[in-house]
């Protein structure tokens, strides 16, 4: 395999509302990324991933970009972005923003010249049609809920958008259109960004003839992914997006790809692949229910073991994935992959070994680091996502009551991580001397930076020496190339892999459990190199004994003969 400069990484995800707020105005902002670069350096991490900064009305918190040359002045300057590289730079740390081109802000100048004139050429920078028989176009209903079709004021036409409303698809037909978007790729890369997180992107490539499908909801219409699913020739746009921009600056591109057809991985992140990498959504998608969050089931850790196993075999056939366990469109994974016994620093300490060392690029989520957790919210007001919202409704609609429905939202809402992050026990938990735009997580006293940075036992403390280890001289090369292989697979509770090369056979293993779990140790043990129950680990090594006894919620990380 060609090595490339970003494989060894660690990357942190930064969603800018929600960092740190430095003005007063209770919206996180650049400045107050500039101020944290020395803790993000600390925690060992490479590559920043910005959600987006751009201008924007924030119907979508970003994802509705109203002009991607400027800076969103709730965030600050142009000024203050190129601070932000130079500090990021001096550190050694490499910068990627989002790159959101499925779709634009219905604010963008190209889509105000397309209203103006729905048969100019700015209309064929989306998608116009006409309707059928007074209805639109098709029957296809967005992410967000409700048609993807929005009559065009003064027409008998309809402007596609799958997402919301204020999002209208741009027409990558259009090669005008993606002449324009290449042209602003290559800016931003030759201001010195590292690379992009890219936004959405299967959605790019529509069936022009939009058919119906069969109606999957009480409202009768269907997914709109289902028309992504069904159409081919995406890869021939990723292929000209690639050519024509991340080649030429050897750039480093992470995909956010969801409903990827079979066998198609090694197109996206092989060798010559689209992209660099694609996220592995594959646990997070052992949530996606029939209808919607109100029938989709609960993380069962067997399922969710085996997922990750097998995703980890395919993966390592055709490249690597950027493992996560949380981001701004998921609950707190520390809520959402462990069980409520072991929802405590040891438990979270265990998920974040077990994720981090996994083979591929690591992308921690800001405050994952210390074990944030999802907020409890008590009614829908309560809420700003707009996804949240709809799947709210879509739940009282399908019969659940408030209390029911608001339970479901509570375990799957993107707002659980976009509270503020947690940096102290001070008002708002120190992100802001104003009011946060959405509320601080209640448990900020118990879970914030400032305690456990005067905590040699904390979160915090361990997340440092688990990035340590993984980019450590000594086991770097056999974290970031070495084999992945299962490990005590058919055990009840036992979440275990080996990551092996030619010089040193490493062993991961983790008891998700409540009782103490013992297994026969295949390979005489070496040494104990990170424990998150350090008693259990000096024990272990007195009596050099072949079976592993984990105590409920213990990980230990143990090089072997
Ligand atoms: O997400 C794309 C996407 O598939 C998700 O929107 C998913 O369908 C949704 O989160 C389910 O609730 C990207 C961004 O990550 C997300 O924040 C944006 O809302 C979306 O695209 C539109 O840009
Ligand atoms: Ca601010």
């Amino acid at each position: 395999m060609k090595r490339k400069w970003w494989h060894d990484k660690v990357a942190y995800q930064i969603y800018p509302k929600s960092f740190l707020d430095t003005n007063g105005d209770g919206i996180g902002d650049l400045r107050g990324i500039i101020s944290k670069l020395d803790y993000l350096k600390e925690l060992g991490v490479d590559i920043i991933w910005l959600s987006p900064i751009y201008k924007s009305p924030f119907v979508d918190q970003g994802y509705d970009i109203a002009d991607y040359y400027a800076i969103a002045e709730e965030f600050g300057t142009m000024e203050e972005f190129d601070e932000l590289l130079a500090e990021a730079k001096k550190r050694n740390m490499y910068i990627i923003m989002d790159l959101v081109i499925n779709h634009c802000s219905d604010k963008h100048e190209w889509f105000r010249k397309a209203l103006a004139d729905p048969d100019g050429e700015y209309a064929d920078y989306f998608y116009f049609r006409k309707g059928k028989n007074g209805n639109p176009p098709s029957n296809y209903r967005s992410y967000f809920g409700g048609s993807c079709w929005e009559p065009v004021p003064g027409t008998d036409k309809y402007y596609f958008h799958m997402f919301a409303k204020e999002q209208p698809d741009l027409n990558w037909e259009n090669p005008k259109l993606r002449q324009e978007l290449y042209n602003m790729v290559n800016w931003w890369l030759e201001k010195g960004l590292a690379g992009f997180r890219i936004d959405a992107i299967i959605n790019i490539k529509k069936n022009l003839e939009f058919p119906d499908f069969e109606p999957d909801g009480t409202d009768g219409m269907a997914g709109c992914w289902k028309m992504v699913e069904s159409v081919d020739g995406v890869g021939e746009f990723l292929e000209d997006l690639k050519k024509n921009t991340f080649q030429k600056h050897d750039a480093f591109t992470v995909a956010e790809v969801f409903n990827m057809k079979e066998g198609e991985l090694p197109q996206f992140i092989g060798e010559d692949g689209h992209f660099s990498t694609i996220f592995d959504f594959s646990a997070h998608s052992l949530s996606d229910g029939e209808h919607g969050w109100y029938d989709a089931p609960q993380v069962d850790f067997k399922k969710w073991r085996e997922t990750v196993l097998n995703s980890q075999l395919e993966v390592q056939k055709s490249g690597f994935e950027a493992n996560i366990i949380e981001n701004h469109d998921e609950p707190r994974g520390a809520s959402r992959f462990l069980p409520e016994y072991a929802r405590t620093p040891a438990g979270t300490k265990m998920l974040g070994t077990v994720s981090i060392l996994l083979r591929g690029i690591p992308f921690i989520y800001q405050g994952q680091e210390i074990g944030m957790q999802n907020a409890v919210w008590n009614s829908i007001e309560e809420y700003d996502d707009i996804s949240t919202k709809d799947q709210y409704h879509i739940a009282r609609e399908a019969g659940l009551s408030d209390e029911e429905a608001l339970e479901v939202c509570g375990r799957m809402s993107r707002d659980n991580a976009r509270t503020p992050v947690q940096w102290s026990d001070k008002e708002n938990a120190g992100f802001t001397t104003g009011t946060p735009w959405l509320k601080v997580n209640s448990n900020y006293k118990e879970i914030n930076v400032e305690s456990q940075e005067k905590d040699a036992d904390s979160v915090l403390n361990y997340y440092r020496k688990l990035v340590a280890l993984r980019k450590s001289a000594e086991y770097r090369e056999v974290f970031t190339y070495g084999e992945f292989a299962p490990a005590y697979e058919n055990t009840e509770t036992i979440m275990a892999y080996y990551r092996v090369d030619e010089n040193k056979r490493m062993l991961v293993a983790a008891n998700f459990g409540k009782e103490v779990a013992e297994v026969k140790l295949e390979y005489p043990v070496k040494r104990v190199v990170l424990s998150n129950q350090e008693s259990a680990a000096k024990e272990k090594m007195q009596k050099p004994e072949q079976t592993l006894k984990l105590v409920s919620c213990e990980v230990i990380v143990l090089e072997c003969e």
